[in-house]
């Protein structure tokens, strides 16, 4: 049953008036969220199961990461390396470190336990290319052991260009580098040093190598056809500003996806950042960023900056149950079966779910004018409303438009539900979360939480539960366009 319409955007601010010089299209070719029509078959096929390469994917696959390469080449202000490259995951966590023999082990314990597995990457806890010796050896035995599962691999991109020809002889066809910045004078203030060539190289050098190697290896994959993402972190005052010129820079040479994502600095991991009071941006200094370089290239919104040893869907963690200890105890075989056919049945699910958003676009006829607004929905996954709204430990951000839903972010929270009561400090703190959200959409919810909201100024929509969460954001922004007043006047 569709929900009841109430006034519209009544807590919202100034909604955005037209797509403005970039990114307003929620139908463009490009961005994670291209789907099978949008690109060439032969890119379609290499991220179409790939969570990080593709937002439709990250609702469907999930990814592991083996802790394999321990030791790194270069500082970042933003690492303190007692714990894990902040590159690629979250600052302050430590994983626990694996031989590539174990390592192998693990990825057949965990894809017989989760069908949705599709890839594993090696993303420290150091640098992968810093231990190349255990990198190569630990994929090596994975795609002896596991050929149907894809490899994927995220560096710093020192040492990239020595590697790109064992890369592609190893058919990994997923690279991610970091690039914060193109300025040796931007670089010097993020990287207090690199170890190259046998020696530690500091100041604007250091930053100038780095620039440098990161860019020949960033060509180098693209010649051999291996996809190419880009990690940038944002940090406020030293690189936000010059970000849009690193996103013209590696798409001129060759990147296909950018993933800016948002320096994480507390005091309490030691960092040189963290120490020193270096703030990180907030959600909406980032989308801006985003929505600034969306026009000109592919854009990544849906990472979670995962652990060196993540295991699970982006957004859940279940390396908990894949500890040293219990996969030593443990028998395991290789059986792609269950895969396959998950794989067939995400194929059925994505042509259902692209038929009712299709369906629902088809249907919206130009009353939104150039009114966007955004929605929360809380999931478990499977691009479906299905998750209640005490147990959301984040919210899934949409931006809703004449063009659709466009997948925009992520808001972090506590779960609300505490087993059979909810904390009203929490709920606090989730409805701050949330609080430039027009509605919430989510499975089921309390008459606490719901009134709350309410007066918080977000609607909750719960008649949608368990429908596909595009088709139904679609369907309820058509209706109140249908029933709201004249659109000039929500401007
Ligand atoms: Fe891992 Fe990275 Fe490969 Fe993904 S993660 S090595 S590309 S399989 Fe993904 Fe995690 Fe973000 Fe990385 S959500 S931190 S982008
Ligand atoms: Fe830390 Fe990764 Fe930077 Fe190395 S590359 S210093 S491990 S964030």
């Amino acid at each position: 049953m569709p929900p009841k319409v109430i006034p519209i955007f009544a807590n919202q601010p100034a909604p955005s008036m037209g797509c403005g010089a970039k990114g307003g299209s929620g139908k463009s070719s490009c961005g994670s969220s291209a789907k099978p029509g949008d690109l060439s078959p032969e890119v379609w096929a290499k991220v179409k199961d790939h969570p990080c390469y593709s937002e439709q994917a990250h609702h469907h696959f999930a990814r592991m990461h083996i802790a394999v390469a321990p030791a790194c080449n270069i500082q970042c202000n933003y690492c303190n390396r007692k714990y894990d490259c902040a590159n690629e995951s979250r600052p302050g966590v430590v994983s626990e470190k694996l031989t590539p023999e174990m390592a192998a082990k693990k990825v057949l314990a965990v894809a017989a336990e989760i069908p949705q597995l599709s890839v594993v990457g090696i993303a420290g806890p150091g640098d992968a290319l810093a231990n190349p010796d255990k990198t190569f050896r630990a994929f090596r035995l994975i795609q002896k052991d596991a050929p149907d599962i894809k490899l994927c691999l995220s560096t710093n991109g020192l040492m990239l260009p020595d590697y790109v020809q064992a890369i592609a002889d190893l058919n990994v066809d997923h690279v991610t580098i970091t690039i914060n910045m193109v300025d040796p004078e931007v670089g010097e203030q993020i990287y207090p040093w690199v170890y190259y060539n046998h020696k530690r190289w500091i100041g604007r050098d250091a930053a100038k190598i780095l620039g440098e190697r990161q860019m020949e290896g960033l060509e180098m994959l693209t010649a051999k056809g291996i996809l190419v993402k880009v990690n940038s972190v944002m940090i406020p005052g030293v690189n936000d500003q010059h970000l849009a010129e690193v996103n013209r820079a590696v798409k001129s040479h060759g990147a296909f996806l950018h993933n800016i994502m948002p320096l994480i600095s507390d005091p309490a991991h030691g960092t040189h950042y963290g120490l020193t009071g270096q703030r990180g941006p907030s959600p909406q200094e980032l989308k801006e960023l985003q929505d600034s370089c969306e026009g000109s290239m592919n854009l990544m919104r849906h990472c979670r900056q995962c652990r060196a040893d993540a295991v699970g869907l982006l957004g859940e963690d279940r390396g908990a149950e894949f500890s040293t200890d219990k996969i030593a105890a443990m028998d395991v075989a290789y059986d792609p079966e269950p895969r396959l056919a998950y794989r067939e049945y995400v194929e059925r699910e994505r042509r259902d779910q692209e038929a009712a958003r299709e369906s629902e676009l088809a249907a919206m006829t130009g009353q939104a004018g150039g009114v966007k607004i955004l929605a929360a929905v809380t999931t478990r996954g499977g691009a479906r409303i299905n998750q209640h709204f005490g147990h959301a430990s984040e919210f899934q951000i949409y931006e809703l438009s004449g063009a659709g839903a466009r997948f925009v972010g992520h808001r972090k929270v506590e779960n609300y539900c505490q087993g059979g009561w909810g904390e009203e400090e929490v709920l606090e703190d989730v409805t701050a979360a949330i609080k430039d959200c027009a509605a919430v959409f989510t499975a089921k919810i309390g008459l606490c939480p719901r009134k709350d909201l309410a007066m918080a100024g977000i609607e909750v929509v719960d008649g949608f539960a368990h429908e596909y969460i595009e088709s139904s954001l679609i369907a309820w922004f058509r209706q109140r366009m249908e029933t709201a007043q004249p659109v000039a006047a929500t401007a």
